[in-house]
């Protein structure tokens, strides 16, 4: 894999590097935040290194790549390798097998934290820092705010979600759909450091804003002919369409009726089954997606899941989101009986 990012000198500084959930804000806002935390309240002279890591098919690590003085995974799943010295996450489904669930249990560093209650690993991150080494969160608190909100899915109503007027909606459309490898990492070192608002003004982000508004309004023109909702769940196939990055909320926009969605997607390197719920739905999901999506190898929430297939297991991904999606209407169906 490719590093963006700098190195910067190398002298006597400590390397640390900081493994992140890429294409995602609450990714990058984890990263900043524990970057900025560590110069702060662990050791100043440090040079970081940023360095996103994807749900993909197959092993999501390289030993290989863990080659700082210190390595750190943020809302990523765990890694029992000792060569990782910190690691906080909140997903549901944070651990590959049961050994490395046994492997954390047994950790006594006090660097590793996990709490799947958490709306976002940067809110999560900003508690920990706080409570047991002292950071002052009050400088990060607007993107501390806008993660909760962001990851957490806690808009008022779809309209809200897919209508991009935040700064903070705006940035996770930019990290999300991100040009190359480099952006993400040169993003990471303002997040925490600037108002949200300025950054989108940056010269290196500011030309990436008007084709991605322009392609939501054609993605939402594509999910509205795609989208097909029967029995409280939407199922979509987007994967003749470059769209992977599309606002998750747009599908309950249009179906606001809906309780649940299954879409399929499709970029360079997977296929993407996306298993959600709508946070506006008429009656609660009751159904643990982060559970169905594990039975097929992919994770998530409680309330939004995903599994990744190569591209060239495609017939088995539209397999599994036909299965989903009949397990989904099944449980909807059951339950108005
Ligand atoms: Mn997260």
């Amino acid at each position: 894999m490719e590093h963006g990012g700098n190195l910067g000198k190398l002298g006597n500084s400590l390397r640390v590097r900081i493994f992140y959930h890429d294409k995602c804000f609450d990714g990058a806002s984890s990263a900043a935040l524990f970057a900025r935390f560590y110069r702060e309240r662990i050791r100043g002279d440090v040079d970081f290194t940023f360095s996103g890591l994807l749900h993909r098919a197959g092993a999501l690590f390289d030993e290989e790549d863990f080659d700082g003085d210190e390595n750190a995974i943020v809302d990523f799943k765990y890694s029992s390798s000792p060569k990782i010295t910190w690691w906080f996450d909140h997903h549901q489904s944070a651990f590959l097998s049961p050994e490395d669930a046994a492997h954390f249990e047994q950790d006594q560093s006090n660097r590793k934290f996990y709490d799947p209650d958490f709306k976002s690993c940067t809110s999560f991150i900003a508690m920990i820092a706080q409570q047991r080494f002292g950071f002052d969160p009050a400088p990060v608190a607007d993107l501390v705010h806008w993660t909760d909100i962001i990851d957490g899915a806690l808009y008022p109503d779809a309209k809200t979600a897919v209508e991009m007027q935040a700064p903070a909606m705006k940035l996770t459309m930019v990290i999300e759909s991100a040009p190359d490898q480099k952006f993400v990492p040169n993003l990471i070192p303002l997040l925490a450091e600037k108002p949200l608002a300025q950054i989108l003004e940056e010269p290196f982000v500011a030309p990436l804003l008007p084709p991605l508004l322009k392609r939501h309004e054609i993605s939402m023109e594509i999910l509205k002919q795609r989208t097909e909702c029967k029995d409280g769940t939407i199922f979509f196939d987007i994967t003749d369409h470059d769209l992977e990055g599309y606002n998750k909320f747009v599908p309950y926009y249009l179906h606001p009726e809906s309780i649940y969605s299954v879409g399929l997607s499709k970029s360079s390197f997977r296929v993407k089954v996306s298993v959600g719920s709508n946070p506006w739905a008429p009656e609660e999901p009751v159904v643990n997606l982060a559970k169905i999506c594990e039975r097929y190898g992919g994770g998530g929430h409680a309330r939004v899941g995903a599994i990744s297939f190569n591209v060239d297991q495609h017939a088995a991904a539209i397999k599994a989101s036909q299965e989903i999606v009949a397990e989904l209407r099944g449980a909807v169906r059951q339950s108005h009986k």
